[in-house]
């Protein structure tokens, strides 16, 4: 299996490049991102608490995305491999993913980091923000405080993967294509 941790600050591409990823590996994308909207849209109670946090650019708690992720990889058993997509982003989200994917016989192929300065992120998502209506995405406090959540909390999850030899890091910045190419470079070598 080709499982792929997508990993990056919010706004780093990580979403658009997995869109690509996807179809040339043929691999299943697992956004928590949009999992989590797709709760909201739908109106869940787990919704209506992710909301909160999220319009607020803090984290949704461990357990709810550690769940979320764990339906997910049950129902697509016979996949040829996962890109994960804003998951692990925290250290304790990273050691359940090794739980939950060791107990499947699986493991993580290697996590690739986007690298992108924060000037370029803010202005990337307060762009987002225009057309997307994301609330998140809208508000120069709100991306401040996502980027701050990243520094915190989730930034150590590459520490993780570099202990257990799986950590690379590619240049975030350039046209889509280019990182996809860069992307691709790093992939073929697993
Ligand atoms: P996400 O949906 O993961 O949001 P994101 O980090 O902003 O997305 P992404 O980084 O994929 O955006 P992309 O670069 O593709 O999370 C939203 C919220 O959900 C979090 O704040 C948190 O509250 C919650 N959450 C999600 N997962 C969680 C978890 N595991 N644990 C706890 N809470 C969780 O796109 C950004 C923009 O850049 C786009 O407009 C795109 O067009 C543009 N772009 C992309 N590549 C570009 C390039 N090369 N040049 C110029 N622009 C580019």
């Amino acid at each position: 299996m080709l499982n792929l941790v997508l990993f990056g600050p919010p706004g780093a591409g990580k979403g658009t490049q997995s869109q690509n990823l996807i179809q040339k590996h043929a691999l299943i994308h697992l956004s928590t991102g949009d999992l989590l909207r797709n709760e909201i849209a739908k109106g869940t109670e787990l919704g209506l608490e992710a909301k909160k946090l999220m319009d607020a650019g803090l984290l949704v708690p461990d357990e709810v995305v550690i769940s979320m992720i764990s339906n997910k990889l049950d129902a697509e058993k016979d996949a040829r491999g996962f890109i994960f997509d804003g998951f692990p982003r925290t250290v304790a989200q990273a050691a359940a993913l090794d739980t939950l994917l060791e107990s499947k016989g699986a493991g993580i192929s290697g996590m690739i980091a986007l690298e992108v300065k924060d000037e370029e992120l803010q202005t990337r998502l307060l762009l987002r923000g225009k057309e997307s209506g994301r609330p998140d995405d809208a508000n120069p406090e709100v991306i401040g405080k996502r980027i701050t959540e990243y520094n915190n909390k989730t930034a150590p999850v590459a520490s993780y993967y570099k202990e257990q030899n799986k950590y690379k890091s590619i240049n975030g910045i350039g046209t889509v294509e280019e990182i996809f190419t860069a992307l691709n470079e790093v992939i073929e070598k697993y």
